[in-house]
């Protein structure tokens, strides 16, 4: 089969959903490493975002895309189960933590992370409730809902908020350590940010 190619930087967590969702399903594949805006990943996202991917005559954009190809090309455990309800329910969870939570969790600087400091609470709240029947933000079983989530709390409880939020929702907290010992998510671990470009 042709080589899979994920192309972008190992410190984005969309790049590190591609790449946990390859290493889920025991799928080789070879990370190419670019910017933003490079010419790179230029040629394959119209607004020059990471992550992209090639393979074969096939080019990606946009994480979910991606992923969602990988689950239904290659061998190995569904990361999106057959069943359209459960399905949907990742979909749901992979669109609530892209549009809402991501953009709150994410951010740059101080006064950033001070502005959206209620939101974040009431974000781990909800977060808290959805993982606290099964250990999983989707139905029964480890998802791509999940895999969509871990590499934003990994940034998140290494803010001093983030962590003090993360230790009062208890079972936010069982669930990221239980999920962080997975290799997929071990093997993936983010390198430093990388220096500002010329
Ligand atoms: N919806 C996109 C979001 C990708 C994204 O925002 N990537 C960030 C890095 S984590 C990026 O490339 N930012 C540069 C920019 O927005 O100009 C996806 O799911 O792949």
């Amino acid at each position: 089969m042709a080589k899979l190619e994920i192309i972008g930087m190992p410190q984005s967590t969309f790049v590190r959903v591609v790449r946990m969702t390859c290493e889920e399903k025991g799928v080789p594949y070879e990370l190419t490493v670019a910017r933003p805006h490079s010419a790179e990943i230029n040629a394959v996202h119209p607004f020059g975002k990471v992550p992209g991917m090639r393979h074969g005559d096939v080019e990606l954009c946009e994480s979910k895309a991606i992923a969602t190809y990988i689950d239904r090309t290659f061998d190995g455990p569904k990361v999106i189960p057959e069943d359209p309800a459960q399905a949907a329910q990742v979909e749901q969870w992979v669109s609530i933590v892209n549009t809402v939570m991501d953009p709150t969790m994410s951010k740059p600087n101080r006064a950033a992370i001070d502005a959206v400091f209620p939101a974040m609470q009431q974000q781990f709240d909800i977060l808290d409730k959805a993982v606290s029947g099964t250990g999983h933000l989707a139905g029964n079983g480890f998802t791509l809902a999940d895999i969509n989530l871990l590499p934003i709390l990994f940034y998140v409880q290494k803010m001093p908020e983030g962590a003090e939020m993360m230790k009062k929702a208890g079972n936010v907290t069982a669930y990221y350590e239980r999920h962080a010992a997975r290799p997929s998510f071990k093997n993936t671990t983010p390198p430093p940010p990388p220096p500002p470009s010329q």
